[in-house]
């Protein structure tokens, strides 16, 4: 039987039919063909009738149980499940740049988790020495080290009041047209709680190789210096650290760091401070150890 062809710009139709016996098969096939169809639709709606879980809530319940189950098994009863959701509640299906601090409350108020006193690190511009700090010294925490912190640590995330999607791409910054963000708006709010939980002595570790050590705009600054609890927290210690090899911009002695002071001052705290806190220093060293102004530590 030889092969038809045929060209359709020429509008000739196939002189033949098709042969009896394709189509016998594909008869034969039809049914198996509508089972598969209907299968892999009924597979398609349940997956989108049961929700798939996204890459950020995926992160978010992996980095929990982390948290609860290997890096603080003392908060082991921490509901994970409960904290993914009322984490997500408090910004899907919303306006992303409209988000407030009471919709992040369910959340605040699902998670208790004290630091000891005397042990509480905050930062400004100089998350990753702080980080290397208290990874070392492991009874210091700054937020990242706490659970709230630790499960949304360098992450971004909206909603969008069309869909009850997390969405991860395309999330406004915020700025003066979008100044409440559900980043932004977690970011403040876990970092006044944090504040507000500290008590003893606290410390500081602030940048001296950057343009100010200290700015009132920061969200030290800003927020965790004026949420720190006289009747709780008696001193306030400010690391002033340097890069290795690096200049010095800022001081102890300098002019931020005097309105650090002073802030400080005016809310009955006491203000202590230190230029290249020698521990720190060693944990800059580790990576530089050839350098002089490590040398002298040895
Ligand atoms: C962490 C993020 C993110 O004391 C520290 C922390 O407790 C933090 O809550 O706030 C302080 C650092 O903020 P600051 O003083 O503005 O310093 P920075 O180096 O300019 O850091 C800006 C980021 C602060 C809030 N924040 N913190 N992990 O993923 C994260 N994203 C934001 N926006």
């Amino acid at each position: 039987m030889p092969d038809y062809e045929f060209s359709p710009a020429s509008g000739d139709r196939p002189r033949s039919g098709i042969s009896k016996q394709v189509l016998i098969v594909l008869g034969a096939c039809l049914p198996v063909i509508l089972a598969l169809a209907i299968w892999v639709g009924v597979l398609s709606w349940r997956q989108r009738s049961m929700g798939t879980t996204d890459r950020f809530s995926a992160i978010v319940l992996g980095r929990c149980l982390t948290y609860t189950q290997n890096v603080h098994p003392e908060l082991r009863n921490q509901d994970c499940k409960k904290i993914l959701n009322a984490f997500t509640s408090a910004f899907v299906s919303k306006d992303p740049c409209s988000i407030t601090k009471e919709d992040y409350q369910p959340l605040i108020n699902l998670v208790t988790q004290t630091v000891p006193c005397n042990k509480t690190l905050f930062w400004s511009r100089s998350k990753e020495l702080a980080h290397q700090y208290s990874g070392i010294q492991n009874e210091m925490f700054t937020l990242e080290d706490t659970l709230l912190g630790y499960i949304a640590d360098d992450l971004v995330w909206c909603g969008d009041p069309r869909t009850s999607e997390v969405k991860e791409e395309f999330c406004p910054y915020r700025n003066e047209n979008c100044s409440s963000t559900a980043t932004s708006v977690f970011w403040t709010v876990v970092s006044q709680k944090f504040a507000e939980s500290a008590c003893g002595t606290v410390y500081v570790m602030l940048n001296g190789s950057g343009t100010t050590a200290f700015s009132k705009a920061s969200t030290f600054g800003s927020v965790e210096v004026f949420n720190l609890h006289p009747d709780r927290v008696h001193t306030l210690h400010a690391w002033v650290m340097h890069d290795i090899g690096g200049v010095s911009r800022d001081s102890c002695l300098g002019s931020s760091i005097k309105e650090l002071k002073s802030i400080v001052n005016q809310r009955n705290i006491s203000f202590l401070c230190q230029d290249d806190y020698r521990p720190a220093r060693f944990v800059q060293c580790v990576r530089r150890p050839e350098d002089p102004a490590c040398s002298t530590l040895m």
